[in-house]
């Protein structure tokens, strides 16, 4: 049994005809996202100085993460991000400056036999079993691409949102995400956790390790008794780290207290 089978109907493609979108040489692949950086300003900081920063420092306020107390900026037009940092450097309001850095899903290798489920036993999994098999309370926040929600081993282990009704425009639970059933995509930035078999194969992949169904079929995951949250932030050219601490808020804030991040 090959674990490869999780998605093995997401993905009908012989190698030689694959699309390569996920799989893009690393040499030529940005490290980090131009003209943004994040902030971390020091506890305490004024809220008066917060919202004057941008303006002070000509530079343009994207987004605040309040639970950690970072903001994402970017440099207007034809100024240089790297210049504008280290001027910043010596700002007694701020705790550390960084890139908006990019992150890319970890290789899943081709080969065919990569996947059988020799890790199982290797981290005696199955005698854990015999104990316990996760339950549906614990959920584990997958943040990465986006999952494969009606696959069959993943559809009866996704997450859902028991304060938000599906497809009526309306952020029914008043988080501040519209239809956020199964989770968020911080990539696209709307409701749809899976858009693409491609783009969505590493997340889905993860998810299937994780929580793929103990029904007799396909495989078997690690946790199968628990249920996946599925926090889309990595598209076809990767996400950056604002979105993966969008990401880990939602977790947050939905009392979520494990998140896997493969990348
Ligand atoms: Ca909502
Ligand atoms: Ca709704
Ligand atoms: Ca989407
Ligand atoms: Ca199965």
């Amino acid at each position: 049994m090959f674990f490869s089978l999780v998605i093995s109907s997401a993905t009908c493609y012989a190698d030689s005809e694959r699309p390569d979108k996920l799989r893009a040489s690393s040499d030529n692949r940005p490290a980090y996202k131009e003209g943004e950086f994040l902030i971390k300003f020091k506890d305490g900081t004024s809220s008066h100085i917060l919202s004057a920063f941008a303006s002070e420092n000509g530079l343009k306020h994207e987004k605040s993460f309040n639970s950690v107390n970072i903001g994402l900026y970017s440099v207007k037009r034809g100024k240089s991000a790297s210049k504008v940092m280290k001027a910043l450097e010596d700002n007694g309001d701020i705790e550390y400056i960084q890139p908006n850095y990019l992150y890319y899903p970890t290789e899943i290798p081709d080969d065919e036999y990569f996947d059988e489920l020799w890790g199982l036993d290797a981290i005696d999994a199955p005698e854990a079993w015999d104990i316990a098999a996760g339950a549906e309370d614990i959920v584990v926040a997958v943040i990465d691409t986006g999952i494969d929600i009606n696959h069959p081993e993943l559809s009866g282990r996704m997450w859902t949102n028991p304060g938000e009704i599906a497809g009526n425009g309306i952020d029914d639970d008043n988080n501040d995400y519209i239809d956020d059933v199964y989770g968020w995509d911080f990539y696209g930035n709307n409701s749809s956790v899976f858009d693409d078999e491609i783009d969505d194969e590493h997340g889905t992949h993860v998810a299937g390790i994780i929580a793929a169904e103990a029904n007799d079929e396909g495989v078997i995951g690690v946790v199968h008794g628990a249920k996946i949250m599925a926090l889309k932030f990595l598209g076809p050219d990767g996400g950056d780290t604002a979105g993966a601490i969008e990401a880990i808020e939602y977790a947050k804030e939905m009392g979520v207290k494990v998140v896997n991040c493969s990348w």
